[in-house]
């Protein structure tokens, strides 16, 4: 979804009108101006060339105008629309099929939520009261399970152990109160690894009722997660245990991530949950340092902030991490994984660096193994480049388009654009670097007068 439109809006048109009066009942006039004062201060304090318009086109998620919250961003997403009924905030999901593409090239029947994998992002505010109503389109039972929320047993959405699997083409009540703010997440706990391995999973944030100390401007969330696609295949298989082939951020293989985009000054949150099978991701950021501020287990203490530049993601956790953005530029951010940052093609492939005369043991190797595909002597990097024949509905191992060039990575990789002044968070291109300011060929001259010898 553009980052230009509003996330997550409902389109009744009374809904604005319950919503105003949920909002008067809890909130009083004074602790309303006063939200409302400490988002202006904050605006004051970091005047920008476009400080109220950039925001006017996100709207938080409730349609309403006020700042009660900023929404979050979720890259490729959009967050669960709600509506007000009797004070509770009502909601939708419906676990479903879908067809889902990684990136362009390859395409898969998933399984997700209202026609997404991950599901829309579900966002509440501290004290609301859910009612969520969830519908199961597939053709075996499932359940949803509130990671990380605070809630009565009843309500945890665990097969066998708290409720009966919603049968197929049935709908399940849930309904509870929402406690602390934080990153949280939504997944089946039935048939987890057929389940979540096709998709199902989603992120939960809970946003603090009166917002303060660190307020975002940009708040990200991110859902980690890993697949095994065989080539041409037309769904995953939830039976790989090791070897996985396409590693995602929201469910999109690089260069299918939209890149998080900021201005300078911004405060910028990133949330990231990790649904993966089996493993954790470091996931390391360019260009800044920042604090790692929390965890499903809740908002870690001012003390226990520390600074870091990659933030480890334990599959079955949530991370969330905070910056002032500072530093302009296209800065990447990945998995730090290297085979986290590979795609679809490749695996498998043999050793082949430092070998020599590769042409001629590729040519007998290939009389008997049709198809047989090589790494490079130098290494791997040549491979995306490679005139290959691609295998219908795959994408190559790695590599995207870049500013100079091509990007050497996939999978679990996007961006984090900053920029000095921006109309619109929409994607603003690459990056203009200021004179002086870029690697390149080093001169004679330069390597003379330093007494560099190559
Ligand atoms: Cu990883």
């Amino acid at each position: 979804m553009a980052d230009t439109e509003e996330p997550g809006r409902v389109d009744e048109p009374e809904t604005k009108g319950e919503k105003g009066l949920k909002r008067r009942d809890f909130l009083g006039g004074a602790a309303a101006i006063g939200a409302a004062l400490a988002l202006e201060q904050r605006a004051e304090g970091q005047p920008r060339a476009t400080p109220r318009r950039v925001h006017a086109t996100e709207g938080p998620a409730s349609g309403d105008t006020d700042d009660r919250y900023r929404p979050v961003v979720t890259p490729n997403g959009a967050s669960l629309p709600f509506r007000w009924v009797d004070g509770v905030k009502v909601m939708h999901l419906k676990a479903e099929p879908v067809d889902h593409e990684f990136t362009e090239g390859l395409r898969a029947e998933c399984w997700g939520y209202n026609g997404s994998t991950p599901g829309p992002t579900i966002e509440a505010v501290e004290g609301d009261r859910l009612r969520i109503y969830v519908t199961n389109g597939l053709d075996e039972p499932t359940t949803v399970h509130w990671h990380g929320i605070l809630l009565e047993a009843g309500m945890d959405g665990v097969g066998g152990l708290t409720q009966r699997p919603i049968p197929s083409g049935a709908t399940f009540r849930y309904e509870f109160t929402v406690g602390e703010p934080g990153t949280f997440m939504y997944h089946p706990h039935w048939d987890e690894m057929t389940q979540m391995a096709m998709g199902m999973m989603g992120m939960f944030v809970v946003h603090p009722r009166r917002p303060r100390g660190f307020v975002p401007d940009r708040d990200f969330a991110i859902m980690l997660s890993e697949w095994n696609v065989p080539i041409g295949a037309a769904r995953p298989n939830p039976f790989e245990m090791a070897d996985f082939n396409v590693l995602t951020m929201n469910s999109k293989a690089f260069p299918g991530t939209d890149p998080l985009v900021a201005q300078l000054g911004d405060k910028v949150r990133m949330r990231f949950g990790n649904l993966s099978g089996i493993d954790n991701h470091p996931i390391h950021l360019h260009g800044y340092s920042f604090r790692i501020a929390g965890s499903d287990g809740g908002a870690f203490p001012p003390s226990a902030q520390q600074p870091h530049t990659t933030v480890l993601v334990p599959t079955g956790s949530t991370r969330w991490v905070e910056l002032e953005a500072n530093a302009p530029g296209d800065w990447a951010m990945h998995c730090h994984m290297t085979h986290h940052i590979m795609n679809q093609m490749g695996h498998g492939v043999p050793n082949m660096v430092g070998v020599e005369d590769q042409a001629s043991f590729d040519r007998r190797l290939r009389r008997l193994v049709p198809g047989y595909m090589p790494m490079g002597r130098d290494g791997m990097a040549e491979m995306g480049e490679m005139e290959m024949p691609q295998p219908a509905n795959s994408i190559p191992m790695r590599g995207g388009p870049g500013a100079f060039g091509r990007i050497d990575m996939g999978g679990m990789f996007t961006i984090f654009k900053v920029r000095e002044s921006l109309d619109s968070y929409a994607d603003p291109g690459w990056y203009e670097h200021p004179e002086d300011t870029l690697a390149r060929p080093a001169t004679a001259a330069e390597l003379r007068a330093d007494g560099i010898e190559v």
